[in-house]
């Protein structure tokens, strides 16, 4: 992409209204723009981020053998009626009448409406395990919207809904859920921590949220430092064993981890004194299993081996996909703007033409614009005619992890300087040589043609 063609209206002024780095930058940087409390449009920038992630969480929740769908936005009161939730969920729920008088409502969640879809066409044990799950916008009217995407009203949710015969197998798409989401939020550059949570109005027993550490979540949380250490890395999982997943969920819930509903002063106090932490968190998901809570009222059953009809045991789970992009900003920033990790980045990399029509470093930008666009890389290629002060300034709020800065001077050397946003770090090297050393960088990430 060529910024003279973008639009990227980056702001120079600090929005007075954002409390939060996150907020501040991704309207400073041009991301996105509020319709009005609680909604926000997606200006292209920030548009393309939400894409890389909701592109994660599908690879991601496919890989785990998911099914994807989707389901609309808006849905019947009627059903919710039948799980007793119209009344229970109060004034968060956003409620709408049509013109015949029909009560209708903005989906929270959709537990009530993929329980419909599965009775209806679900009928035998034959049919499971079955996971299903779709990307979708929810409204929750909060009260306090606040934080920009981070609590928003309208917000984009990966929610998935497991059917399963028993409760053992259930289970094993919770463990399956927790090791799918470890992996999604490690391929976002995010250390997202499973603590032992509270249920909330979708109810069930079971349940963990995943908190990314961050000065400015609105969660107070208490853990043991030891589960910083884990990490997935590259480890290849067989989701469809059951002895794998729970391994690895053993391994992840074994140290404490407890937001404050759940928090348990004894067993804190157990952890060797220099491994307790106590701090603040920012959800980024939550996975639930709540049994027959759906199905039994609503009449979701299935014939099992012996003939008999039985309720089917479910879970949901969840994961806040627009909230994410707040999440990681506040995790990887600095006082010049973001710094993309580059599983998520909305470009690989920004060429900054110094000298903008001096004929040899326009030429030279090109030839780069190309090359890493043949790789199948997106170059973001400042073209304006700026002073370079400036070019930089907004290579740097919109956190590009790789700049290129291509000028007569360093041509007349054979050479263009490579920067990493995160360090800093600049070196001297021929265009070849940087398109090399980015191709390297971003081997064994997903690359996908432009949006
Ligand atoms: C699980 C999927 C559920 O709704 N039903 C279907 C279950 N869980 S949840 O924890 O309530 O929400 C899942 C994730 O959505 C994000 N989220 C939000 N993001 C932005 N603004 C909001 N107002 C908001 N509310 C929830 C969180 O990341 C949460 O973990």
């Amino acid at each position: 992409m060529r910024l003279s063609r973008y639009f990227l209206p980056v702001l120079k002024e600090t929005p007075s209204e954002a409390q939060i780095a996150s907020h501040r930058l991704m309207l400073r940087a041009g991301m996105i723009k509020q319709a009005t409390a609680g909604i926000y449009s997606w200006l292209p920038l920030g548009f393309k981020v939400l894409r890389k992630l909701e592109n994660i969480v599908h690879e991601e929740q496919v890989r785990a053998g998911h099914v994807p769908m989707l389901m609309p936005t808006l849905q019947s009161a009627d059903l919710w009626r039948e799980s007793g939730r119209y009344d229970d969920y109060g004034a968060e729920m956003l409620r709408i009448t049509d013109r015949h008088g029909r009560d209708m409502l903005y989906g929270p969640t959709n537990e009530e409406l993929i329980t419909d879809i599965f009775r209806s066409h679900v009928g035998s044990y034959k049919d499971l395990p079955l996971t299903l799950y779709h990307i979708q916008w929810k409204f929750r009217d909060e009260v306090r919207p606040r934080f920009g995407v981070m609590r928003g009203r309208e917000f984009f949710m990966k929610d998935g809904y497991n059917f399963d015969l028993t409760k053992e197998d259930a289970l094993h798409a919770y463990n399956r859920h927790m090791v799918s989401y470890l992996r999604t939020y490690e391929r976002m550059g995010l250390q997202a921590i499973p603590m032992r949570a509270d249920s909330g109005p979708i109810g069930g027993d079971d349940t963990h949220e995943f908190l990314v550490l961050a000065e400015t979540g609105e969660s107070e949380v208490f853990y043991d430092s030891a589960i910083t250490d884990l990490k997935l890395g590259e480890r290849v999982v067989d989701y469809d064993s059951r002895a794998e997943c729970e391994a690895i969920v053993k391994e992840w819930t074994t140290p404490y981890a407890r937001t404050d509903e759940t928090h348990d002063e004894a067993k804190f106090n157990a952890i060797p004194e220099d491994r307790r932490r106590s701090r603040r968190g920012i959800e980024v998901g939550q996975i639930f299993y709540f049994g027959t809570k759906y199905s039994e009222p609503m009449g979701a059953t299935v014939q099992g081996p012996d003939g008999k009809s039985v309720p089917v045991h479910m879970g949901s789970h969840g994961i806040g996909v627009s909230r994410l992009v707040g999440a990681i900003i506040e995790a990887s920033h600095d006082d010049k703007g973001i710094i993309w990790p580059e599983g998520v980045t909305p470009f690989h990399a920004g060429i900054v033409n110094l000298k903008q029509g001096d004929a040899e470093a326009d030429a030279a930008c090109e030839a780069l614009y190309a090359s890493l666009t043949a790789l199948g890389l997106e170059p973001l290629y400042d073209d304006r005619d700026e002073r370079a002060g400036g070019k930089f300034a907004t290579m740097d709020l919109i956190g590009l992890p790789w700049r290129i800065t291509v000028g007569p001077r360093g041509l007349k050397n054979g050479v263009v300087e490579l920067t990493s946003r995160r360090t800093g770090e600049s070196e001297e090297l021929p265009p070849e040589a940087a398109v090399e050393k980015l191709a390297q960088i971003y081997a064994g990430h997903v690359l996908r043609p432009a949006l």
